[in-house]
């Protein structure tokens, strides 16, 4: 076999140039004189994926003839980002690619920029997904990621004359896709409908349709590893049989639609993030990538063999659940080994429950999928059989356990009554091997409210992984200033591999000389970021202004409605002259959020933050001290541009309903300093960095149960604080619609009547803080000492230390037996 890919390529940028012409001919059919930047692009990709196709056989060949279990990572969201940086970084070619395009003529970053951004994926999860697959392949381990390739991803965000969300189609795949590899030859079926019969004894499932799934696979390269690993994603295609399946049962054209829409299933990613919706063709999703899935690892893992032996598949491949999507997976392994394979129940059980992980990434009840009966009983009969008897099962062992009815009765997976339904998340907790939350809180709070009956009874499942994100994407390709400042700092830039190498950075806080250097990087980025947002959106911004960001999915919990009434209120102070305008820290306030399609307060939200936007940035009152803008649109690329220029981090969810955050993580990485709850990640995150360099404020969880259990009323605080009153009050009187009372009554009702996170209650503790913030934001000199020793103190936050404690806490594998790097 080949050597792999080494770190450093010895190709030459004359070379590469050279490979990238070849693949311009020979790929493309275009001279260098006729190439569009576009087609540098593609030309660039392939060239780059044949110098990863070495690495990539060897991992795979390695990983099947080796003894070390692989991880096949579950989700229904990869939220990748563009690859080709992401993919000549780790395949030692970045500088051998900028020379090289220049040689061409053309302009790298017009290069780079004709990749459409794949967006497969809401938020948090779905870039989870994404960073655990990069660090997973940099840290040696054997994975798959398993998904689907959705036609159409994440929504396109514009916004209207009103300021009102507009979703359009996002057609990703318009141009050549040169990363993703379709495999027809290594196809599965997927069926679903019709019903169970009994046949010798035994019950077999007669589907009355099927579609194909057919793999797209994308290279994940290592850094610095020399492996490369799969990310396998499904496509749906209709089988052309129609005829055999129903024609003979009914009409014509309804025999060949259930075929049409088959090819639906990978149509379009569903955009709700931790909120529910419980239509039909997202378990069809869901079922059909996990069936498609365990199939291929049987397929990988016993080339060949009529007859495995799959009581050795544990020893193969662990699965590990995103979230509940893909937990109809664990009923499909049961009815594979029964059904395909025949084994009996208890063997099946014992392979099964070795099989799977769950993680959980929520704590709002809304979020925890639960199926109706009815539904999976059309869609997946012999499922729902299955089920059952897990339910069944699950019972006996219960009432075996404990005396006490209630709690048996709690913990049904199926429930009872008149529209009986299946929980995911409890199928999973109970099946699966280990179960874990996402950060330190949220895994304590999963044990404790949650999954609380599940924890007491099964201790030893349950377990923290706290999220991570991955320093080659968030540091290293985002921030190239910082990263090349930190390797001056260091002497070194293991820190790409070894994060917590950051904390040698600590004492250089105390360096003046160096202060003022991270200073100089951090304005750069924020006049980088000004320069983009005014040719991609119009805007003006003024670097020499508070960068202060809000990113995240429009949701009421995480509160954009505390932000923005905090925005107004400063606005009202300067206009009504109490606050003088001289001693006003002058800000520009951004945020970067979609809303779910069907999530009317959220929408409603994103309206009142562009004209609240609209309003203050067209005051010659306030201007140079406070801008709105609110880019459309917020992608992975936005973020890679707006996370290493922001310096106030706003992550003020609820306390008790952030499961973690990533962003927060990000942010710190690239020395913003945050305010924050007490709420996910931020407990760990203000832990580490220091009391001192985190800006605390609001209710913290008990604070937040008692006002719940004593009954809350958002009025007393409207009523409490003049300048919140002021706040909303200016919502309700048209200052942000021409007039028009009406326009956010719905919200302005919602605020004053229910409130349900508690936004107005920890209103004045949060204008408090930005009081203290805009203190020390006076002083730069310890400004940016603080955020050097966020960035120094942030090295835990590596999703490469997250995959370590998911080898050792969930999985129990390791890497593959090391990488022979090739010489250079
Ligand atoms: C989603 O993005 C998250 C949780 C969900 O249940 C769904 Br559905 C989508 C997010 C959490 O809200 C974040 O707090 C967390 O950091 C992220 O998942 C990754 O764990």
């Amino acid at each position: 076999m080949t050597e792999l890919t080494a770190p450093k390529s010895s190709v030459t940028a004359a070379q590469f140039a050279d490979e990238i012409r070849n693949e311009l001919k020979y790929t493309q059919g275009v001279t260098p004189e006729q190439a569009k930047p576009a087609d540098v692009y593609v030309a660039t990709a392939t060239a780059v994926r044949k110098h990863l196709m070495d690495s990539w056989m060897k991992t795979q060949q390695d990983m099947i003839n080796g003894n070390t279990k692989a991880v096949g990572y579950l989700s229904a969201e990869f939220l990748m980002g563009k690859q080709l940086r992401n993919a000549l970084l780790n395949s030692g070619l970045t500088d051998q690619f900028y020379a090289a395009v220049k040689d061409l003529g053309f302009d790298a970053q017009e290069v780079i920029d004709a990749e459409y951004e794949p967006g497969l994926g809401n938020g948090g999860l779905g870039r989870l997904a994404a960073c655990f697959i990069d660090s997973l392949a940099s840290l040696g381990v054997p994975a798959f990621g398993y998904g689907i390739q959705y036609r159409y991803g994440i929504f396109r965000q514009e916004f209207d004359e009103e300021g009102r969300q507009v979703e359009r189609p996002d057609y990703w795949l318009t141009n050549e896709a040169p990363w993703g590899h379709i495999d027809y030859a290594r196809d599965q079926r997927v069926s679903f409908g019709g019903e169970v019969v009994e046949e010798d004894g035994k019950r077999v499932w007669k589907p009355a349709w099927s579609v194909r799934a057919i793999p797209v696979d994308y290279m994940v390269p290592g850094y610095e590893s020399g492996r490369v690993n799969t990310l396998r994603l499904w496509q749906a295609r209709s089988y052309d049989e129609f005829d055999l399946l129903t024609f003979n049962k009914s009409e014509y054209l309804d025999a060949v639609k259930p075929q049409v829409e088959a090819e639906n299933i990978s149509k379009i990613l569903y955009p709700e993030d931790s909120t529910e919706v419980g239509k039909e063709l997202r378990l069809e999703q869901q079922y059909f990538f996990a069936s498609a899935s365990i199939h291929d690892a049987i397929r990988v893992f016993y080339p060949n063999q009529d007859k495995p032996d799959l009581t050795t598949f544990p020893d193969k491949i662990c699965f590990q659940l995103n979230d509940t999507h893909p937990v109809i997976g664990i009923p499909e392994l049961m009815r594979i080994l029964l059904d395909e394979y025949g084994y009996d129940w208890d063997t099946a059980w014992d392979i099964t429950t070795k099989t799977f992980n769950y993680t959980c990434h929520t704590l709002l009840p809304e979020a925890l999928e639960v199926w109706p009966v009815a539904l999976i009983s059309k869609l997946l009969p012999r499922h729902m059989e299955i089920i059952n008897k897990i339910n069944d099962q699950f019972m006996h062992e219960l009432e075996q356990m404990t005396d006490d009815e209630a709690k048996v009765e709690r913990m049904r997976i199926v429930t009872d009554g008149e529209n009986p339904s299946v929980r995911m998340a409890y199928l999973a907790s109970y099946a699966g091997e280990h179960v874990n939350g996402v950060a330190e809180l949220h895994s304590q709070l999963l044990k404790d409210v949650t999954l609380r009956d599940f924890s007491d009874l099964f201790p030893k499942k349950f377990t923290n992984v706290t999220n991570g994100v991955t320093p080659r994407r968030f540091i290293k390709l985002a921030n190239p200033g910082l990263s090349n400042l930190i390797t001056e700092g260091l002497g070194t830039d293991k820190w790409l591999e070894d994060l917590e190498l950051l904390k040698n950075l600590e004492p250089l806080a105390q360096d003046d000389e160096f202060v003022k250097k991270f200073a100089k990087v951090k304005y750069d980025n924020k006049v980088r970021f000004a320069d983009f947002a005014k040719s991609e959106y119009g805007f003006d911004l003024d670097a020499s202004t508070m960068f202060d960001t809000m990113i995240k999915r429009l949701h009421e919990y995480k509160r954009q409605a505390l932000k923005v009434l905090e925005v107004i209120a400063t606005y009202a102070d300067i206009k009504s002259g109490k606050v003088k305008v001289e001693d006003v820290t002058p800000r520009t306030v951004i945020f970067g959020a979609k809303a779910a399609p069907g999530y009317y307060l959220a929408k409603m939200t994103i309206q009142l933050i562009n004209n609240v936007s609209k309003v203050i940035n067209n005051d010659p009152d306030v201007m140079g001290k406070l801008k709105v803008v609110f880019p459309w649109n917020y992608n992975i690329r936005v973020a890679q541009m707006l996370i290493p220029a922001t310096e106030l981090d706003e992550q003020i969810s609820q306390a008790g309903k952030e499961a973690s955050g990533t962003s927060n993580m990000k942010f710190a990485l690239n020395g913003a300093l945050t305010v924050g709850t007490l709420d996910g990640a931020n407990v760990e995150i203000r832990e580490r960095v220091g009391a001192d360099n985190f800006f605390l404020f609001g209710m913290t969880v008990d604070e937040v149960e008692k006002m719940y259990s004593d009954g809350y009323d958002p009025a007393k605080y409207y009523e409490g604080d003049p300048r919140l009153k002021a706040a909303i009050d200016m919502v309700a009187d048209g200052t942000f619609s021409n007039g028009d009372k009406d326009a956010y009554a719905p919200l302005v009702s919602d605020w004053l009547t229910k409130d349900w996170f508690m936004t107005l209650a920890d209103f004045t503790a949060y204008h408090d803080i930005q009081s203290q913030i805009e203190t020390l934001y006076g002083d730069q000199l310890e400004w940016n000492r603080k955020a050097i020793l966020n960035v120094a103190n942030s090295g835990y936050f590596s999703s490469d230390r997250s995959i370590e404690d998911y080898l050792d806490r969930v999985w129990m594998t390791g890497p593959l037996p090391a990488a022979k790097k090739a010489a250079t």
